[in-house]
């Protein structure tokens, strides 16, 4: 089974993707999501400059020695552009064995460990009144696991939560801008109001509905250790990115000092990334894309090694994950043993014109479905309706002006 094309879609259906089609000589089509939210182009150039010109002619069904090869054999390694582009190519290898055998990939990973993915979807609101309708949104959606972010009093705008007038996400299509948006940031004020909000969601919704917070690496090791502190009474699932993700060192102060649930690694791309993390035992979760690490070949390896520390995964899944990675990340949820819960922020209708997908959301559950390979189509014609447009995401800074950590 030869690489006979190989090519990269862009399309920007409510956001950007970008897919990599590779297609044998036989005319098994296989796709791969390479989209890096903000930086699309960067994964682009990257796949069609030094990677394309690699594939024709190599064997498809050669997956580990492919990602050895674009891996090892480009003397740079690691880094978000360069790993997103060989998990596009891993990915629609993946689909491609898996089309070739008839089978939904899960099987070839190992089959079903389970029924479905237990998944989250994002709560959010200004304040408790506009929170409290987002949470009843998703129970009435069929969650069973929800995030939990808002507004904190003094500041305007804050990332992660919706922006009320009725859009739907955070950040699609709201927060999208061709020039980053600035918005004003102040820990004190937050590590004040987060225990609040989840002291009132506990006392609207009881003790049993798993809830999740994102601290989008904004605390010092202490802040975070006080906030893990500050929630243990409201029994979290997990607190995510509580400190900047470069020094793993920090979470040893955290996880010292809280035993609230800790998830990380969204912007990883490496084992590497997690070696300290996983051999202390810092971390409950790992929080990696399929799409930025290197595709499924690589974060198998990542959960087979978290497993012998008994972390779990909680795999990054919000919109800029096209439905190509979302469906790559749900067969790995559904063979691993070691699954924990799956972010699920649901497409735009106009992304799933384009992204056929035959997933299924159902009593709280994402299944990947039983169509041979990874279960999505693209629809090339409808895509050709959407072209490219810049976006950023939002920039933060401190009230004094000063840039902050994401
Ligand atoms: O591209 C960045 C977003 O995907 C990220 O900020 C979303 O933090 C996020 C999450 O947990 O989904
Ligand atoms: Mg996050």
């Amino acid at each position: 089974m030869k690489i006979a094309h190989a090519e990269v879609l862009v399309t920007s259906p409510g956001r950007n993707f970008v897919t990599l089609k590779l297609v044998t000589e036989d005319g098994l089509v296989g796709y791969g999501d390479g989209t890096l939210n903000g930086r699309e182009l960067a994964v682009v150039a990257y796949l069609e400059e030094h990677v394309l010109p690699l594939l024709t002619g190599r064997n498809a069904h050669a997956i580990e020695d492919t990602w050895q090869y674009l891996y090892r054999g480009a003397y740079w390694r690691r880094g978000p552009v360069t790993m997103a582009a060989i998990a596009a190519v891993d990915v629609a290898l993946w689909d491609l064995k898996a089309k070739a055998a008839g089978m939904p990939l899960y099987e070839l990973l190992g089959g079903e460990s389970r029924r479905g993915a237990l998944a989250y979807g994002h709560a959010s609101g200004n304040d408790l009144p506009q929170l409290f309708d987002s949470i009843r949104e998703h129970l009435d959606l069929g969650y069973r696991a929800v995030r939990i972010q808002t507004g904190v009093p003094g500041l305007g705008q804050i990332y992660g939560v919706a922006g009320g007038d009725g859009d739907r996400y955070d950040y699609e299509p709201a927060r999208r801008s061709a020039v980053a948006l600035e918005e004003v940031w102040d820990t004190r004020a937050y590590l004040r109001h987060v225990p609040t909000v989840f002291e009132a969601v506990r006392h609207e919704f009881g003790p049993e509905l798993p809830l999740l917070h994102d601290g989008h690496h904004r605390m010092t090791p202490n802040q975070a250790a006080a906030l893990g502190r500050a929630l243990e009474p409201y029994d979290l699932f997990w607190l995510e990115d509580c400190t900047p993700a470069e020094n793993p060192e920090a979470l040893r102060r955290v996880r010292s000092q809280t035993t609230t649930p800790l998830a990380v690694g969204e912007v990883f791309n490496s084992v590497f990334d997690y070696q300290t993390l996983i051999t202390e035992q810092l971390i409950d979760y790992v929080r990696s894309a399929v799409t930025h690490t290197g595709g499924i070949t690589a974060l198998r390896k990542i959960m087979d090694f978290a497993a012998v520390y008994q972390i779990r995964s909680g795999f990054h899944g919000p919109t800029d994950i096209s439905p190509v990675g979302m469906a790559a990340a749900l067969h790995l949820d559904i063979a691993l043993h070691n699954f924990g819960i799956q972010e699920y922020m649901r497409h735009s209708p106009a992304t799933l014109e384009v992204f056929r997908t035959s997933y299924t959301f159902v009593d709280g559950l994402l299944h990947p479905g039983s169509t041979p390979g990874l279960g999505v189509e693209v629809d090339e014609q409808a895509s050709r309706a959407f072209p490219y447009s810049p976006a950023y995401l939002p920039v933060n800074r401190l009230t004094d002006g000063t840039v902050h950590d994401w």
